[in-house]
Formats: structure tokens, C-alpha cells, sequence
């Protein structure tokens, strides 16, 4: 079975920090297959693409996960449909300080737009939320967060990325809810 999961969220809320720490979580258990794929510009804002492919088994069956993020400007990028291309979930990375609390709104629309676009409703997609940077002193709080952020009324899982605090309790989050999604789909046909 081959999985595409994609992390996305305004610029800077952590998206590149997830999946280079998720990268050296799963390359530690053995279970990460190939190199991590990064394209950045000096500032290290994502240019074109980040990416890796972890593979594992469960219970016999072969799983192969593609974990991409989106790039800065996801709405006007180039690659955006390639990015989204048979998306299974997503991963929305919401930054939690105070001064980029409405800036997670629009991506959350922006990102509806381009699904859109491609036959995909972010509303009926499996996908997990995480609250970023919950170290910060001015983290706003999560039932405020929630109603904005949280519109599937889905898991939520708090972490602090450049710690690698909640960061497989993500992937976790969302592979496990794409499987379990597949595996009802599969008991209804
Ligand atoms: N305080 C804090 N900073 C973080 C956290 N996660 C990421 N950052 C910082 O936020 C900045 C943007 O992170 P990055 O992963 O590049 O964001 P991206 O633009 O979404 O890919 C970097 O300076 C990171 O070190 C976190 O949990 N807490
Ligand atoms: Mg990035």
C-alpha cells in the first residue's frame, strides 16, 4: 500500500521542522527507506520540495508513506498540484504565537482553494491538526485555537517541533487515521 501524507501551515510554523526531525525519529528505528530530499533558499525557506519515504510493515501488509511538505506561497507555487497529487492526509501544522494566530486561517482557505482545484475537499480528507511551538511564552490557548484551526473537529496533538516533542505522535496521528479510513472503506464496498 502506498501512502501520500502531506504537512502544511503558514510559512515559518514549522512544517520543514517536523519533517527533518520526523526523518531522524524514523531513520533511528530503521523504518525511514532513502535520503531526506530538501531544496532550500539561504534562509532556509523551502524552495521546491521536502520529502522522504518511510516503508514498514503491518501485520503482512507492505506500507509505503511519501511525507511531503508544502512550499512558502503554496497558492501561487508551481509545484502545488504535484504536491497534492492523490493526497491521502494531511498534516496541518498551526503556529501557536499570538502574532500568527490569523495567518493560520488563510493558509487553512488557501489550502481548501488548491484541493479544490483538484477534485479534493480538506473537509472530507483525513487529516490531523498540530499545535506548534507551545514552548513559546505567548502560545495562545488551545480552546482558542481550536475553534479556527479545527474546523474537521479532528485529533489535535501539541508539540514543540525544534524539540521533537509531538512529532511521531503526529505521523502517528495520521497514518493511523488514513488507515483506519481505508480499512472502513474497504468493509462498505
Ligand atoms: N519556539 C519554537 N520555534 C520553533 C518550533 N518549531 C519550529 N520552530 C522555529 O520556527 C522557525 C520556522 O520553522 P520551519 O520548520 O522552517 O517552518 P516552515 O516555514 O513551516 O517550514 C525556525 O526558526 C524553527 O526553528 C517550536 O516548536 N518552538
Ligand atoms: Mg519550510
Amino acid at each position: 500500500m502506498k501512502l501520500k501524507v502531506v504537512y502544511f501551515g503558514a510559512s515559518l510554523a514549522g512544517k520543514s521542522t517536523n519533517v527533518k526531525v520526523l526523518y531522524e525519529k524514523l531513520r533511528e528505528k530503521g523504518i525511514a527507506k532513502g535520503d531526506y530530499i530538501s531544496m532550500e533558499t539561504d534562509e532556509n525557506r523551502t524552495l521546491f520540495v521536502e520529502m522522504f519515504l518511510s516503508s514498514f510493515n503491518i501485520e503482512g501488509q507492505n506500507i509505503d508513506i511519501k511525507v511531503l511538505t508544502t512550499p512558502g506561497q503554496f497558492r501561487l507555487h508551481p509545484l502545488r498540484k504535484v504536491i497534492m497529487k492523490g493526497v491521502d492526509g494531511l498534516v496541518f501544522v498551526v503556529d501557536s504565537s499570538k502574532e500568527r494566530e490569523n495567518i493560520n486561517f488563510l493558509v487553512l482557505r488557501e489550502t481548501a482553494a488548491v484541493l479544490k482545484e483538484q477534485g479534493f475537499d480538506l473537509y472530507s480528507l483525513p487529516v490531523v491538526v498540530q499545535y506548534n511551538k507551545r514552548d513559546l511564552p505567548d502560545a495562545v490557548p488551545i480552546e482558542e485555537l481550536q475553534p479556527v484551526c479545527n474546523p474537521w473537529d479532528t485529533e489535535y496533538v501539541e508539540a514543540v517541533a525544534i524539540k521533537g516533542k509531538g512529532v511521531l505522535e503526529t505521523f502517528h496521528a495520521i497514518v493511523k487515521k488514513i488507515l483506519l479510513e481505508k480499512v472502513s472503506a474497504k468493509e462498505l464496498s
